[in-house]
């Protein structure tokens, strides 16, 4: 390429570096441009936002609306295995992991409750979701069990991370055991609500994202949200995660949560996601 392609004073040499190498050596033409200045390279960020999993009227649903209900990692022969799975480590869980709100019980750890919640926060959708939410590399905050109990309904709407003048700094999903459904408690969503600043008052507007057992919610955590009434006699179960920016400090520490057998089947891209 002869420089006229490249815009004048930003012409630059690099030292070559591995991908990902941190550092980067600038010698340029014009002014000198900081260390500080310059984006780290991120190459599982580059090869995740590479990704076309979710279809256009997704990701534009994701976008414009907020949230997306899209099929999920797991293949429908092994959701009652899931689902068993999901009810033996509720019931094991130790006492301290387990916090039982006014509508809802949560299981913090389902990264190390067993193989079968480990493709839940590795499917293509969601990763690629973040890319084109927070737009830079990031990271698992936390994942949970929630079983939204029976006959409970809900308080008001919240975000789960306001957005700031960098953007959106949160992806959540929630990974359907049961059906979501409108009776029993589907999450709603304020559609397009992302940065409104002021709590809405009412539940008007919204809409419950329902879908079959398996399939995986998709939204931005800046978006007005809640769980719908369960007014049904059963439980509403399902996994719920959060991805943030990766320069942000996660809700769970992996590092010191991290059981052996756990990290013994972990590949690299779940490595990176919980920055081990
Ligand atoms: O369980 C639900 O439907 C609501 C989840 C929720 O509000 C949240 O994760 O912030």
């Amino acid at each position: 390429m002869g420089n006229t392609a490249v815009p004048r004073g930003t012409l630059h040499y690099a030292t070559r570096r591995e991908p990902g190498f941190s550092e980067v050596l600038l010698c340029r033409q014009g002014p000198v441009v900081s260390r500080e200045s310059m984006q780290e390279r991120d190459p599982w960020f580059e090869s995740l936002a590479g990704s076309a999993a979710l279809s256009q009227s997704e990701l534009l649903a994701l976008q414009e609306d907020g949230f997306v209900v899209t099929r999920g990692p797991v293949l429908v022969t092994d959701l009652p295995g899931l689902s068993h799975a999901y009810d033996s480590a509720v019931l094991q869980a130790d006492r301290v992991d387990l916090k039982e709100g006014s509508t809802t019980t949560r299981v913090l750890d389902f990264v190390n409750r067993g193989p079968e919640f480990d493709g839940l926060y590795l499917h293509e959708p969601l990763l690629e979701a973040c890319c084109k939410i927070i737009k830079e590399p990031f990271r698992l905050s936390n994942l949970v069990a929630r079983t939204l109990n029976p006959g409970k309904v809900p308080k008001k709407l919240h975000v789960d991370f306001p957005n700031d003048d960098d953007g959106w700094p949160m992806v959540g999903f929630i990974f359907m055991i049961d059906s979501f459904r409108s009776e029993n408690g589907a999450t709603c969503f304020l559609p397009c609500s992302q940065g409104l600043a002021t709590a809405p008052d009412t539940f008007d507007g919204v809409v419950p994202a329902c879908g079959p057992a398996g399939s995986m919610l998709i939204y931005n955590g800046s978006v007005w949200h809640e769980h719908g009434p369960n007014l049904t006699d059963t439980p509403r179960r399902s996994v719920q995660g959060a991805l943030i920016r990766r320069r942000e400090k996660p809700a769970t520490d992996w590092q010191t949560r991290m059981r052996p057998e756990t990290l013994s089947r972990l590949g690299p891209l779940a490595t990176y996601l919980l920055g081990l």
